[in-house]
């Protein structure tokens, strides 16, 4: 299909008002939400961040391409979302501390709550102390943590190491995801389970929760 290769050229050239024109079209063609989601998008995305990662592109090339992804998922979100379906659980989402990353975040906040799931997202760079304030003030089912950086990612474990002192760790079914994550991570620091995308958030949870 052309126009995902142009929408990939416009999300690497950070062209909001393009991606929205892209979504949108696409839409008009009769394309499911979730294929544009991954196909247009989250592909876009992967040719951004191989170029970031061998130097070609620079952070605030980097910024818009995230900011144009976020003008498309925009579009998409209610989309996604199923209506009037009852509520199976709750979750709250956040990106650990020292982190700012929040695309993958937001797309499993959207997933999930298209799935029917009432999402809290406490946004970017949350301490452990924020993750238990909503944990608590919400009653959620589900903590849900994502990083993107090595060097955040361990921080994961102490919020986990955080909720076991405090006798609260086996109150919730703990996701965690994020690019430089795996199973094995996830499995070393005590999570409940490593979810690869936002597809297998959704899935996982349901998996749990049922
Ligand atoms: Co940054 N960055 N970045 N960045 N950035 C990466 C992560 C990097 C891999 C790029 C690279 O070098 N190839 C690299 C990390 C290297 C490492 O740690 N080994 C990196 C770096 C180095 C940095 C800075 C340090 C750069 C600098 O300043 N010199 C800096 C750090 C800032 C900070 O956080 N303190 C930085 C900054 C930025 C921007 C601000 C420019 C921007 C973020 C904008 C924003 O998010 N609002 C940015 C971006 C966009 C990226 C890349 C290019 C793309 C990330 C993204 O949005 N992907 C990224 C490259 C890469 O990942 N390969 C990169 C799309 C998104 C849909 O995928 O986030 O993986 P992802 O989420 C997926 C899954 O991982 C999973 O589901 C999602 C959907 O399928 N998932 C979860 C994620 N979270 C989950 C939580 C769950 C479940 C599943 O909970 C249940």
């Amino acid at each position: 299909e052309e126009l995902i290769l142009q929408m990939h050229d416009d999300l690497y050239d950070g062209l909001k008002e393009e991606i929205e024109e892209g979504v949108n079209i696409l839409l008009e063609r009769g394309w499911e939400p979730y294929r544009i989601l991954t196909e247009a998008l989250v592909a876009g995305m992967k040719i951004v961040g191989d170029d970031f990662r061998d130097g070609i592109l620079f952070v605030p090339e980097v910024l818009m391409s995230a900011n144009a992804m976020k003008a498309g998922m925009a579009i998409l979100k209610p989309l996604l979302a199923e209506t009037g379906a009852p509520k199976v659980g709750k979750m709250v989402i956040g990106t650990v501390k020292g982190d700012i990353h929040d695309i993958g975040k937001n797309l499993v906040a959207m997933m999930m709550e298209g799935a029917g799931f009432e999402v809290v997202d406490i946004g970017i760079n949350n301490p452990v102390e924020n993750y238990i304030e909503a944990l608590e003030r919400e009653k959620a089912d589900i903590l849900g943590m994502s990083a993107l950086l090595t060097t955040t990612m361990p921080y994961m474990k102490v919020v986990i190491d955080t909720l076991k002192e405090k006798g609260m760790r086996d109150d919730y079914i703990i996701l965690v995801g994020g690019a430089p994550l795996n199973e094995e991570f996830g499995r070393a620091i005590g999570a409940d389970a490593y979810c690869r995308d936002a597809a297998v958030a959704v899935q996982t949870a349901k998996d749990f929760i049922a």
